[in-house]
C-alpha cells in the first residue's frame, strides 16, 4: 500500500494537526499542475497587466494560484487567515475566523519562468494563532519567527508534480501519481549531503553585493570546487540543493539592501525545511533565518541556504 499523505498524521506532536492542511496543500497543488499544463491553450501566459505589493508584474497565473489556494485553505475548515504575496494584507477567512492556524504562502513562485515552460512553485508554511480565537485574526498573527512554524514546505511543478513538507520530524517528498491521482511517498526522509552538489546564486548580481559577498564567494568557490546551477526559480534550486548538496543563496545587493527573498513566505518555510533535512539557514549578521523576528508581512532577507561545511565556508 503506498504511503500518502494521510501518513503525516504519524509524524511526531504536529502531524495530526497539520495533516488535514497539508491534504488541502496538496489538493491546490493538483489544480494548479492541472491550469499550468493548459496555461498556453488559454492564454492564460503572460502578465495580468497589474502589479503585486512587491512592485512586481503579475502574472496571470500568480493571480489564478492565489485564488485556487486560497479556496482550498478555506475548504479546510482550520484556517482563520492567510497571508499571500499577490496580497498587500492579510487574508482573513470570516466563516473559519475562529480556526487555530494561519498559512503563510507565495502561491506562484518564480512564476517569470512559466513563458519558458521552466519550473515554478510553491511555498507554504503553518502556524498557530496568537490571538484570542474569539476575535479576529491580525498580523501579528503571522509575525512569528520561525523556530515557531508548525510545518512547511513546498510544491515543485516540474516534470513531475512534487509536494516536500516538514512538520518538524525530518522531510518528506511526495509525487503526484497520475494513476492514483494522489501523492505518494516518492523521497523519505530528504537529507542534504554534507559535500557536493553546486551553488546556486544569481551571479549577474555578484558587483552590486553586499557584506564582501564577492570576495566570499570566490573563496568558496576555491575551496569547494563546486559547480553552479541556477534556475531562477527558488522551489527548484532549493530542491537540488537538498538533493544534490552545496548552497543556495541571494546576498543583499544594492538594489534590495535587504535583500530580495521575503521572510515569512520564501525564507523562514526554506529555511525550516534546510534545516529539518541536516542543512543550514542563515541570513546576515550571523543570524540564522529561523531566529529573525519578523516586523512586516512583505519583510525581505538575504538567505544562505545549504549543507552546513558550504554554509561555513561561505561565511566564514
Ligand atoms: P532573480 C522568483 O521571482 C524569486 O522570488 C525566487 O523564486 C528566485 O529564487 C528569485 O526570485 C530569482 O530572482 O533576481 O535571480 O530573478
Amino acid at each position: 500500500m503506498a504511503m500518502t499523505l494521510n501518513n503525516i498524521v504519524e509524524q511526531g506532536k504536529n502531524g495530526p494537526a497539520m495533516m488535514p492542511i497539508i491534504q488541502g496543500v496538496g489538493r491546490a497543488a493538483i489544480e494548479i499542475a492541472a491550469v499550468l499544463r493548459g496555461a498556453v491553450f488559454r492564454g492564460a501566459l503572460g502578465q495580468a497587466g497589474g502589479e503585486n505589493v512587491q512592485g512586481e508584474q503579475q502574472q496571470v497565473l500568480d493571480v489564478l494560484s492565489d485564488e485556487i489556494f486560497l479556496e482550498e485553505m478555506r475548504a479546510t475548515g482550520f484556517i482563520c487567515a492567510v497571508g499571500s504575496e499577490e496580497q498587500e494584507n492579510l487574508l482573513i477567512i470570516e466563516e473559519y475566523s475562529h480556526a487555530d492556524y494561519l498559512v503563510l504562502v507565495d502561491p506562484l513562485d518564480g512564476s517569470s519562468n512559466l513563458d519558458i515552460d521552466c519550473p515554478v512553485g510553491t511555498i507554504f508554511s503553518i502556524v498557530k494563532r496568537k490571538s484570542p480565537n474569539d476575535q479576529l485574526p491580525d498580523v501579528s498573527d503571522t509575525l512569528q519567527a520561525g523556530r515557531d512554524v508548525l510545518a512547511a514546505g513546498y510544491v515543485l511543478y516540474g516534470p513531475s508534480t512534487m509536494l516536500v513538507c516538514s512538520v518538524g520530524e525530518g522531510v518528506n517528498g511526495y509525487t503526484f501519481n497520475p494513476n492514483t491521482a494522489r501523492f505518494e511517498s516518492s523521497h523519505p526522509n530528504m537529507t542534504i549531503p554534507a559535500t557536493g552538489g553546486y551553488y546556486s546564486v544569481n551571479e549577474s548580481n555578484a558587483d552590486k553585493w553586499a557584506d564582501d559577498m564577492g570576495s566570499k564567494l570566490a573563496n568558496l568557490k576555491k575551496e569547494t570546487g563546486l559547480g553552479m546551477r541556477y534556475v531562477g526559480a527558488m522551489v527548484a534550486d532549493m530542491h537540488r540543493t537538498i538533493l544534490k548538496g552545496g548552497i543556495f543563496l541571494y546576498p543583499a545587493d544594492s538594489k534590495n539592501v535587504t535583500g530580495k527573498l521575503r521572510l515569512l513566505y520564501e525564507a523562514i518555510p526554506m529555511g525550516f525545511i534546510m534545516e529539518q533535512a541536516g542543512g543550514k539557514s542563515m541570513s546576515s549578521d550571523g543570524v540564522a533565518v529561523l531566529d529573525i523576528l519578523p516586523e512586516a508581512l512583505h519583510q525581505r532577507v538575504p538567505v544562505y541556504l545549504g549543507a552546513n561545511a558550504a554554509v561555513d565556508t561561505l561565511l566564514g
